[in-house]
């Protein structure tokens, strides 16, 4: 079987506490519940973790060579300058979907920017929670 992580970077445990006009009601527990019924439809496994430590998530990237078959990742506000993140990933022969839950293009200037899309395989953004169960589908039923 399969076996995916999903990595949610800093601040995201505040799901659903704060700023329910920008990441909804849904906490990050109900997050995994949604990931762990889709991965069941899609008969894959999943792992779910998150940090609000840079150098937590890296060594969870570095981690998943032997533990999985690709990472789902909102690197949170880390995103748009952890170069130690997007090395992170780039280091991994893994394929890695970015996902942010807000549409980032319409916010501030400084979300307009990703430093690790350039070593993902594809970016997901805007779709609310959804976009974690699009990036799943796709690792699931991806030929890597
Ligand atoms: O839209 C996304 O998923 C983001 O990755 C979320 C990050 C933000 O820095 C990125 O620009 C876009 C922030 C996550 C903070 O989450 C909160 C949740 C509830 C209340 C406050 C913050």
């Amino acid at each position: 079987m399969k076996r995916f992580i999903v990595i949610n970077g800093p601040n995201l445990n505040r799901l659903g506490k704060r700023e329910p006009s920008v990441y909804g009601y849904e906490t990050l527990g109900d997050l995994e519940a949604l990931l762990i019924k889709a991965a069941i439809d899609l008969e894959v496994e999943v792992n779910c973790m998150q940090s609000n430590h840079e150098g937590e998530i890296i060594d969870c990237i570095h981690r998943s060579v032997d533990e999985a078959d690709g990472i789902i990742i909102n690197p949170g506000a880390f995103t748009h300058y952890s170069y130690a993140i997007r090395d992170a990933i780039a280091s991994v022969d893994l394929p890695v979907i970015e996902v942010h839950i807000s549409n980032v293009h319409k916010r501030e200037a400084f979300r307009h920017h990703s430093v690790v899309s350039p070593v993902t395989k594809g970016q997901i953004v805007g779709l609310g929670l959804y976009g974690y169960i699009l990036a799943l589908t796709a690792l699931a039923k991806g030929e890597e």
